[in-house]
């Protein structure tokens, strides 16, 4: 197979040449099995293959990590200043904005989000991710601690743990990619990339990127791959030092299984989630039912931290409910090259079928649908909003996560009952609170089992706040300088200047 594609943008009539192989060491490269897996990228608004693309198998994985594991030991990791890295991310940010309109057409085209949204959100928030993680390369400090004045000190450096393998989802592919490679790149790791299955392109285009901003041969290396070949193989990868992953649950748990069973490597997870968002009778209604409809519809609810359950103080529960499905159903899921599209398809088939078995389970387990719940024809994997009312807590739509546009709306009397009811998740990602009242606000957001709370708006992230999960939504943090203690190890030295023994 060739290891580029040209690919043609019907909606621009624009020509992207995009890499297929594997990149190590720089290069584009081919597998090294002899009949390599191949990976279809597929348009979800078209259901049209896109291109194939190689996927990595473990031994594709283990030439990955060597070519990692020299470079961290040569040109990169302690070899290299922190002036150095920041010159180079800052780079990689520049590039990126040169490119920024190509590469949220090639992200639309595979993931199927808005193009405007894709050029405006994803990747504007990947070079401003970027060039904060730049600032902060050449500020890893340690501390200096008083141990016995006159005769001993002890110090510690902040290390750069090593080869860092990074498995990132396909919501936010190029979103994703900057999260996990910047603070990485900042501290001084190496990586080896696995994108999604479903999403491999811009990670691929995004390699291109590197090698042309003067980063040294393996110190990124993008290996797309299915997650239970090349991702499997990275988490259980003897001289992989860390693992940070994106996605669900079940996989997270896989991923640290695979960790304690090979060498122990340091991990972080951000996993799925089951939002609250509580809607206080003071509240400010109007805006609390936009940042609720956008907490559920944007990018089709395909977030971990959608905010899925909303539950309204019962005397503005009618009003609420008006105005809630009003603004829900401004949202127009279409064609990501659509100028009036304001959100995409579902991702793939496999997760289109997913969230449609939680609209039926919901429907049959008595949950009342007031908007969408009806099936479109025609292609692509789109899923109009569906909002369910008369919800119970034990139903599925309610417990567990959709990753869809499909929200379920409950109603409560008391503060405290609102509490528990936003707490009866085994999931801690998000949680959102509307209300005028700023003691309440105070008091409802310590008591909410979330890693992030919202505070009349939702799901605005900052590159400088950490962000992750309680409970079973994850470990670790990301963003913020909390992400550099991901992707460091602390080693404590202690000097003595006095002291004799006999
Ligand atoms: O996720 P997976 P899927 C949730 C969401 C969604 C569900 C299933 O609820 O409906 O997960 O989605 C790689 N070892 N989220 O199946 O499997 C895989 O190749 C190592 C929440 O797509 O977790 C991809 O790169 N890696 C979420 C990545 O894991 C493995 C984002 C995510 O895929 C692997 C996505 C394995 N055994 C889904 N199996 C969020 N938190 O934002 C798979 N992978």
């Amino acid at each position: 197979m060739a290891h580029i594609a040209t690919i043609t943008i019907a909606a621009t009539n624009k020509q992207i040449p995009v890499p297929t192989g594997l990149f190590i060491n720089n290069e584009f490269v081919p597998s090294v099995e002899d009949s390599p897996e191949k990976i279809l990228a597929i348009n979800p608004a078209t259901e049209e293959v896109i291109c194939p693309v190689v996927s990595a198998s473990p031994r594709d994985i283990d030439v990955a990590v060597k070519a990692a594991r020299q470079a961290f030991q040569t040109t990169w990791g302690k070899n290299v200043t922190g002036f150095e890295r920041s010159r180079l991310i800052n780079k990689l940010a520049d590039l990126i904005e040169r490119d920024q309109q190509e590469l949220a057409e090639l992200e639309t085209l595979n993931n199927g989000k808005p193009v405007k949204i894709a050029r405006d959100f994803d990747i504007g928030d990947t070079i401003q991710c970027l060039r904060y993680y730049a600032g902060w390369a050449d500020k890893i400090i340690g501390q200096s601690l008083e141990v016995d004045n006159k005769t001993k000190l002890a110090f510690t450096r902040n290390d750069p743990i090593g080869v860092c393998g990074q498995i990132i989802p396909w919501n936010y592919p190029i979103n994703m990619w900057a999260w996990k490679v910047a603070p990485a790149l900042a501290v001084g790791c190496t990586i080896v990339m696995k994108p999604s299955e479903l999403t491999p392109l811009t990670a691929l285009k995004l390699s291109e990127l590197v090698r042309e901003a003067g980063f040294p041969p393996g110190v990124v290396n993008t290996v797309p791959s299915y997650g239970h070949v090349g991702g499997a193989a990275l988490a259980a990868h003897p001289d992989v030092d860390k693992v940070a992953f994106t996605g669900s649950t079940v996989t997270g748990r896989k991923i640290m299984e695979a960790a304690a069973k090979s060498n122990l490597k340091k991990v972080s997870l951000e996993l799925g989630g089951k939002s609250p968002h509580l809607i206080f009778e003071s509240a400010d209604l109007e805006q609390a039912a936009s940042w609720a409809a956008l907490g559920i519809c944007y990018n089709t609810g395909q977030d971990c931290t959608a905010g899925s359950r909303v539950y309204v103080q019962e005397p503005i529960y009618d009003r609420f409910i008006d105005l809630l499905t009003a603004k829900v159903k401004a949202t127009i899921m279409g064609d990501g090259f659509d100028e009036i599209s304001t959100g995409g398809p579902i991702i793939s088939k496999g997760q289109y079928d997913r969230v449609w078995a939680y609209i039926e389970a919901g429907k049959q387990e008595g949950a009342k649908p007031i908007l969408g719940g009806v099936k479109r024809t025609g292609k692509g994997f789109f899923v109009d909003p569906t909002i369910f009312t008369d919800i119970h807590r034990d139903m599925k739509i309610v417990k567990e996560e959709i990753f869809g546009p499909v929200l379920s709306v409950g109603k409560f009397k008391t503060e405290s009952e609102a509490i528990s009811l936003a707490n009866e998740t085994n999931y801690g990602l998000g949680a959102g609170v509307h209300s005028s009242d700023a003691n309440q606000c105070m008091r409802v957001s310590s008591s909410l089992e979330a890693g992030t709370v919202w505070v009349n708006q939702y799901n605005l992230l900052s590159n400088n706040v950490p962000f992750g999960g309680k409970k079973q939504s994850g470990i670790g943090r990301e963003l913020g300088s909390h992400a550099l203690a991901e992707y460091t190890s602390v080693k404590a030295v202690h000097w003595n200047f006095g002291e004799k023994v006999d």
